[in-house]
């Protein structure tokens, strides 16, 4: 009885302090979030110095946290067994096609009152500093653009180190890093064009624009990388072409006089020269690279990753419904397929390298970062723009697969005991853990997640990796979970993380993702910036640098920042609803792209094959261009970025984060 009377006294005791503390501070007590939540571990290490955790106050040192001598319940599945990992269904509103349910994050009202933490955080962020950082964003940009027109135009790439231009490494063709990308065509130009025109600078788009046609060729002795052509450079020229074309002009005048469509024809030179990829492969998985001179080169590699293959339906659709030609909405739309039914029959998981002649999967590591990311991005994307239900059907089997067997830890992000949740590498056919590394290009998943809805898990998935950066200012390339250090040390640049701040902020509206944006701007300008632009970090650790500056810290990195700044933005205040392609390309989603007039064409099986079996290449049609004024405008501009605020989250998030 009086040991009863010991334990309620002190409970009561607790819960007063608590209310105190509440009433007088606004702060309340974490209600144990930020004693489980994976980053309490994380942000204890986190706030040390910079390095790999010592082993003295490593892993084995602290009971019930992931690292403690239990070990995480990451390397646990939920239920063990064969079917390791299945436990949660999505929990999330269904999508539909033109409505605002794509939007997940357009749910809610914004007619509700503004909470403590809500009017907290809006003081937070004052509306100059909020400019200053939208005009840091801008600076960014047009350093490394300008530095990159100074120094490296028409080269592919900049060194912004030695100021310098870079093209392909045509000493040493098997450098794949660099050749798979630069395929002596101004890369870089021509990736950050639409970037120009969000930021309103209409004088320099249209200057862009003019170099890009008047001097970028495709017909180049130059083996690139099917994926990186076309998300790149084919995802650029169709947005770029969108934005002159469009009747509205919402970034002030975008238009190119006499512009006779030498963007879109531009597009559809470079696919044609992509198409070979397409053929002789058995399963109708295209060939990983092809010379865009000659073709699939005669010693080419079969294997593939699953994303290289397999996100191609975005450019390769619109292409094909903005010219009327089925060919290359065919041959992608064949790819994805082929992909999917090499799914695992007992996970529905894919692994991330497949032989595109025998189907075997070579690489069984199903995740969601390197080789597989964009393939889940495009199964939802695709159905956004195209309103192909058969997409959605995929990415939803995916979605639930991945929930199933690659999501580690808790239930819930903000409650319940055990491991905050985290997305792990696993075998596709058993399911079982591979190994204990995530890799930042995983950080782009939260961002995917706000589009179905699915914001609470998002908002924690975002929040481990803010603590990683935190740590150490970047993204390593890989991070490994169990010794709480990196496994690969580089960071290009990368946008993944901003990409999901910034629409983690449209969702919430909450101005902690803007703190989190102005620290990334911040450990950019410190640690990345050099003498003729921005370098990737060698090392995030040492800080040292490597004299490279990829075409996408332009198109994605600096765009995002700026996004999340820049309010009255016309993409995300507009009437018009812009999709971002993987490589961060806006392009309208609009009523004309959901029409497809060879619908029958495309039935069941893949209908007619107009590429595989003959082994021909098609001839794709004369190049007929269809009017593509409509918009799809049916959501009203005050609905489409509204959710209720999760202050509960936002609170012991930013706790966690050490922001207040
Ligand atoms: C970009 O080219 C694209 O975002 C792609 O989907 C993944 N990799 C890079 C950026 O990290």
């Amino acid at each position: 009885m009086q040991w009863r009377a010991l334990v309620l006294g002190l409970v009561l005791l607790r819960l007063g302090l608590h209310g105190v503390l509440w009433l007088v501070f606004g702060l309340g007590p974490s209600m144990g979030f930020y004693q489980r939540f994976p980053l309490s571990f994380g942000f204890q290490r986190l706030r040390g110095p910079d390095g790999p955790a010592s082993p003295a106050s490593g892993p084995a040192g602290r009971p019930g946290t992931p690292g403690g001598p239990s070990g995480p319940s990451w390397l646990q599945p939920q239920v063990p067994g064969p079917a390791a990992g299945r436990r949660r269904a999505p929990r999330r509103p269904e999508p539909d096609v033109c409505g605002p349910g794509h939007w997940g994050y357009v749910l809610g009202g914004r007619g509700r009152g503004r909470d403590e933490y809500e009017k907290r955080y809006s003081g937070a962020f004052p509306p100059q500093l909020r400019a200053q950082m939208r005009d840091l964003a801008r600076g960014m940009f047009v350093f490394g653009y300008d530095n990159y027109m100074a120094h490296a135009f028409p080269e592919d790439e900049l060194n912004p180190i030695h100021c310098r231009g870079r093209g392909p490494d045509r000493g040493d063709p098997s450098n794949l890093n660099i050749n798979d990308v630069l395929g002596n065509y101004s890369l870089t130009l021509v990736d950050a064009l639409d970037t120009l025109a969000i930021m309103g600078n209409s004088s320099e788009f249209q200057k862009a624009v003019k170099l890009v046609i008047n001097t970028v060729s495709f017909d180049k002795d130059s083996t690139v990388q099917v994926f990186e052509a076309t998300i790149r450079v084919l995802g650029s020229l169709l947005s770029a072409h969108r934005i002159i074309t469009d009747s509205k002009q919402p970034f002030g005048d975008m238009t190119i006089k006499d512009y006779d469509n030498e963007l879109l024809h531009m597009a559809h030179d470079l696919a044609v020269r992509l198409l070979p990829a397409f053929e002789n492969t058995k399963t109708g998985i295209p060939y990983p690279r092809v010379n865009l001179k000659t073709g699939v080169p005669p010693d080419s590699n079969n294997e593939t990753c699953t994303a290289g293959a397999g996100s191609l339906l975005v450019e390769f659709g619109i292409l094909s419904r903005l010219l009327g030609d089925s060919t290359f909405e065919w041959v992608a739309r064949r790819a994805v397929k082929a992909l999917w039914n090499l799914r695992s029959n007992d996970t529905g998981l894919l692994g991330n390298v497949v032989n595109i002649q025998t189907g075997h999967w070579v690489g069984k590591q199903s995740g969601l970062g390197a080789g597989l990311d964009s393939f889940y991005e495009y199964l939802l994307k695709s159905y956004i723009l195209f309103g192909e239900k058969e997409d959605l059907e995929m990415f939803n089997a995916a979605y639930k697969s991945i929930q199933n067997y690659l999501r580690r830890g808790r239930e819930a992000c903000n409650e319940g005991e055990g491991d905050p949740p985290l997305y792990v590498n696993v075998n596709m056919f058993s399911g079982q853990l591979m190994n204990t590394w995530i890799d930042s290009l995983q950080a782009f998943f939260p961002g995917l997640q706000v589009l179905i809805g699915d914001v609470e898990d998002a908002i924690c998935l975002h929040a481990f990796y803010y603590a990683i950066w935190k740590r150490y200012g970047a993204l390593p390339e890989r991070y490994n979970w169990q010794l709480q250090a990196p496994d690969v040390f580089f960071y290009p640049l990368r946008p993944e993380l901003v990409e999901s701040t910034y629409l983690l902020y449209q969702a919430t509206r909450n101005p902690f993702y803007l703190h989190v944006g102005m620290d990334i701007l911040q450990s950019l300008e410190k640690h990345t910036k050099v003498k003729c632009g921005y370098a990737t970090l060698h090392h995030v650790i040492d800080k040292s640098t490597e004299d490279r500056m990829e075409s996408f810290f332009l198109s994605e990195t600096c765009k995002y920042l700026y996004l999340l700044f820049d309010e009255e933005n016309p993409v995300h205040k507009s009437g018009t609803r812009y999709m971002f392609t993987t490589e961060g390309h806006i392009i309208s989603v609009d009523e004309h792209l959901r029409e497809s007039p060879w619908k029958e064409f495309f039935s069941e099986e893949g209908g007619q094959d107009p590429v595989g079996k003959s082994g021909h290449r098609p001839r794709p049609h004369e190049l007929k261009v269809i009017n593509s004024s409509s918009n799809c405008n049916r959501v009203p501009d005050e609905r489409r970025y509204s959710l209720p605020l999760k202050s509960v989250y936002m609170r012991q998030i930013d706790q966690m984060v050490g922001l207040i």
